[in-house]
């Protein structure tokens, strides 16, 4: 836990009891802070109860006396597409609004670190996809080093969660836009934006919020470096920016999966299975990427390429990123190879909650059973049909297969509803050398609680299925 600093003797409201509001409440209340919690939902109010935080109903103006600051989880709208009535409230009272990121930027250092002989780092990590396997594949490079490692964040653990930092740690923290968008403060000493691709625009009213959001971390958060992705406009454009702010040194290091980037600027790329990193217009190492195989496809190697920029910053040398590279398993639900029986292969890629996410699982694999529906984002799964002539059948399940068959013109598709039909007709069709690839495309929330359980349920039908 870390306690927050700054608050002592206050009033500070936590609206949103989940796993960032809980953790900030309790690490107020380790910093001396008084917290006032509310939650919409009546069992996380009594869950907060039951741990003796004064649990009040901000809703009502009589709560907010002395009140200082409100911390707002990152699942409520602030802004857009309307902001939560209590935060409206708040501003309405003149009470500064912010989250568990920017507490844990203003107390994360303490006078301690004065003793340490090495100080403590914070690595951040945010885009559109690949955040968590980045962070997690970061996490696991890192690994043996001396250095403690600490990951939270967005991949499931409240930022404040964490121990007060040794000496030497590293703390990864992965970051989405929501967190973003509100800290009040932001300090990262690396920092990662990997991509860009459109998710979340309600809560950002459009792109240009989005991008915004995200751009947060590197403007106002002003790391010593910056890795930056520029196989998008938006990448290249903030690090041109970052560059003309420079004053010494190498603060950008530019990463390309479709691009050669071998100018003078200290850029780390991967072209056809090849990591190559290029620093002063001279290559300083390659690597095969192809014997990875936690890491399968090309959107695989942008997470390898940011992962490895963020190790040579941190001081590691190429041939020991290699070694470790090798021994990565991925993350759950991710490309996840589930295994390979009779000759075919079954893949869980779950978390592919959007069109973006599915398209490079698509192009990760060929002779494909497409098992795809749920709750589409915008725009439906129309963009992918460049990718078709890889799939050689769909298998449609979810609330929504009329509305989704629609953009399937000219795939052979059959509408099952369900994953565990999907899974019996896929392997009852699949021949060897297929490829039965749960990539959704779409959120789970009409069928299952998340996409996690979703991949639970694919992974658990391959296994009755062929009796492992
Ligand atoms: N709530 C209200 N009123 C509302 C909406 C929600 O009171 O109008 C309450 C809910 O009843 C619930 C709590 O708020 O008790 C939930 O807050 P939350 O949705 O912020 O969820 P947390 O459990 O605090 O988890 C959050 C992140 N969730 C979201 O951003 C939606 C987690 O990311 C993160 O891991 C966690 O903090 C720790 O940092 C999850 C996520 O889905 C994985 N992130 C999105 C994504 O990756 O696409 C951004
Ligand atoms: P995030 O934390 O940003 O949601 P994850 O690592 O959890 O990212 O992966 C989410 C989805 O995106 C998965 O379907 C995964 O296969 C896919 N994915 C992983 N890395 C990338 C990437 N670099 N670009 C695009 N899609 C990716």
């Amino acid at each position: 836990m870390i306690p927050v600093r700054g608050y002592n003797g206050c009033k500070v409201a936590v609206l949103g009891l989940g796993r960032s509001g809980l953790t900030a409440a309790r690490a107020l209340r380790a910093g001396g802070a008084v917290p006032i919690v509310w939650d919409d939902n009546e069992k996380s109010r009594i869950a907060a109860d039951a741990e003796d935080f004064v649990v009040l109903d901000l809703n009502k103006d009589s709560s907010w006396q002395d009140v200082v600051c409100l911390i707002v989880s990152p699942g409520i709208p602030h802004l857009y597409p309307l902001p939560h009535p209590i935060v409206s409230k708040a501003w309405h009272n003149g009470v500064v609004v912010d989250n568990d990121i920017g507490l844990f930027f203003r107390s994360f250092a303490t006078q301690e670190w004065d003793n340490f002989d090495v100080i403590p780092k914070v690595v951040c990590v945010t885009g559109s996809n690949g955040k968590s396997t980045t962070t997690a594949l970061i996490a696991h490079l890192l690994e043996g080093s001396s250095r403690d490692i600490v990951v939270a964040g967005n991949i499931g653990r409240g930022a404040l969660d964490i121990p007060p930092a040794q000496d030497g740690t590293i703390v990864i923290l992965e970051l989405s836009s929501y967190q973003l968008d509100l800290a009040r403060a932001l300090a990262p000493d690396i920092a990662v934006f990997m991509n860009l691709s459109p998710d979340h625009l309600d809560r950002h009213n459009g792109m240009g919020g989005y991008f915004f959001a995200k751009r947060r971390l590197f403007v106002d958060g002003n790391p010593d470096r910056a890795i930056i992705g520029v196989d998008e406009i938006e990448g290249q454009f903030l690090a041109n920016q970052l560059r003309q702010d420079a004053k010494s040194g190498d603060p950008v290091i530019n990463v390309s999966v479709n691009k050669k980037l071998q100018n003078k600027d200290w850029s780390i790329f991967a072209r056809k299975g090849f990591l190559s990193e290029w620093r002063k217009g001279r290559q300083v190492a390659s690597i095969d990427l192809r014997p990875m195989s936690g890491l399968p496809g090309e959107h695989n190697h942008q997470n390898a390429c940011c992962a490895y920029a963020v190790c040579r910053s941190i001081g590691m040398a190429p041939k020991q990123i290699e070694e470790k590279l090798i021994s990565y398993v991925g993350l759950p639900h991710r490309c996840q190879i589930v295994g390979t029986f009779d000759g075919v292969m079954y893949v869980n890629d779950s978390k592919a909650t959007n069109v973006d996410s599915a398209e490079k699982a698509l192009l990760a694999f060929k002779n494909i059973l497409w098992i795809v529906g749920g709750v589409p984002k915008d725009g439906g799964i129309l963009p992918l049909k460049p990718y078709f002539d890889r799939i050689k059948k769909a298998y449609l399940i979810g609330n929504n297969v009329s509305n989704l068959a629609k953009d399937l013109d000219g795939l052979d598709f059959v509408n099952v509803g369900t994953v565990s039909d999907a899974v019996k007709l896929a392997s009852s069709d699949a021949k060897v050398g297929d490829v039965v690839l749960l990539a959704p495309a779409c959120a789970s929330f009409d069928q299952y609680e998340n996409f996690e359980k979703r991949g639970d349920d694919f992974i658990n039908n391959v296994i009755m299925l062929n009796n492992v």
